[in-house]
């Protein structure tokens, strides 16, 4: 059997230039390799307030981008976490089994926890065992994602051995796929932060959807470190994250970028780095636009169906092994 793949976004704010680098990208690049799911995780979104109408939106148009970006709907698996009602039961399952003492510790949460002070729901705390779930309810072997998500990852894989341990052998223990390169885009604002939606700077996000002058405007104000070399050097973390970009984003390797900038200026690198994205999103946003509602309802719906009968069958054995499954034996 093909081994799987299983990752998700959240259909909040805007997609990235981080997001794609770190993370869909190499969904791209895994699909044909894995038997691959890829799913909307419109119930993580609900753990902070969103607008009922546009969540509903975003939700669409985050499809919209997966296709886009790349993900055959023929050899993936593209759904909507809230259409297979499967996630939210695991979850329940195994917020039985995970312990407060190592949600606490998850960083996200505490960031996240400190921004919103008074209005944490109990769904923000419980958002990593949400995660779990998604990961475990298809037998995962690989999940790729940025380096943000390593330590969900180690709780996924420290509720599945404790779950397997007590009540028997269930769930497959998966692995992070973590790229060398990209997982870890930087805001263009404040290189010692990462590229964010919530980045209180807008002109340190590039989003997948910024028209032409948007993103010449972006990288003309990006900031730069003092010195002049143009070169991959991870003590000039300004300039390190610029050519990282242009790196992944040309296909060019780090040498050949070096020999490319060499005796070049930072306006150069600005200005080509600016061009090398636009050229990069025009035809995406292009097959953006081209996605009619149709299409997105029948990929939705195929996929909905798949992913439920694989999440039914383990749930099925969830249930037994703690033995819940009452009158449906
Ligand atoms: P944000 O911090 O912008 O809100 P997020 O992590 O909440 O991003 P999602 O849409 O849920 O955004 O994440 C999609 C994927 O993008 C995840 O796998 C995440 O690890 C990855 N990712 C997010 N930011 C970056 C970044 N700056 N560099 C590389 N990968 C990233
Ligand atoms: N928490 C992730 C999104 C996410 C995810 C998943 C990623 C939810 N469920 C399962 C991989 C596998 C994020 O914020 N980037």
């Amino acid at each position: 059997m093909r081994k799987r793949i299983f990752s998700g976004a959240q259909p909040t704010g805007n997609v990235h230039l981080g997001n794609h680098l770190g993370a869909l990208r190499n969904w791209v690049a895994l699909q044909h390799e894995y038997e691959s799911f890829f799913c909307i995780v419109n119930l993580h979104a609900i753990t902070v307030a969103q607008d009922p109408g546009l969540l509903a939106e975003k939700t669409r148009d985050l499809a919209r981008i997966y296709l886009a970006v790349g993900i055959d709907p023929d050899a993936s698996t593209v759904f909507v976490q809230s259409d297979v009602h499967e996630h939210a039961e695991l979850t329940w399952a195994l917020n039985c089994v995970a312990r407060m003492s190592e949600l606490e510790r998850m960083t996200q949460y505490k960031d996240k926890a400190r921004k919103q002070e008074e209005n944490v729901t109990v769904g923000l705390f419980d958002y990593p065992v949400l995660m779990a779930s998604d990961i475990l309810l298809y037998q995962t072997d690989l999940v790729p994602v940025g380096e943000d998500q390593k330590q969900h990852l180690e709780l996924t894989r420290d509720l599945a051995i404790r779950f397997n341990r007590d009540y028997g052998e269930t769930f497959r223990i998966p692995d992070p796929y973590i790229p060398k390169v990209g997982a870890r885009i930087m805001s263009l604002s404040d290189p010692l932060k990462k590229m964010s939606k919530s980045d209180d700077d807008p002109n340190g996000c590039v989003m997948l959807m910024d028209d032409v002058d948007t993103v010449q405007r972006k990288f003309k104000r990006a900031v730069t470190d003092s010195g002049t070399e143009i070169t991959f050097d991870e003590s000039r973390p300004a300039i390190y994250n610029l050519l990282e970009i242009f790196h992944l984003v040309t296909g060019m390797g780090t040498q050949e970028v070096e020999d490319h900038f060499a005796g070049k200026g930072y306006a150069q690198l600005k200005g080509q780095l600016a061009e090398v994205v636009i050229e990069f999103l025009k035809p995406f946003q292009q097959r953006v636009r081209e996605i009619t509602d149709d299409q997105l309802d029948q990929i939705l719906s195929k996929g909905r169906e798949k992913a439920a009968g694989i999440a039914a069958s383990t749930l099925k054995q969830v249930y037994n092994n703690l033995g819940i499954s009452g009158a449906r034996q």
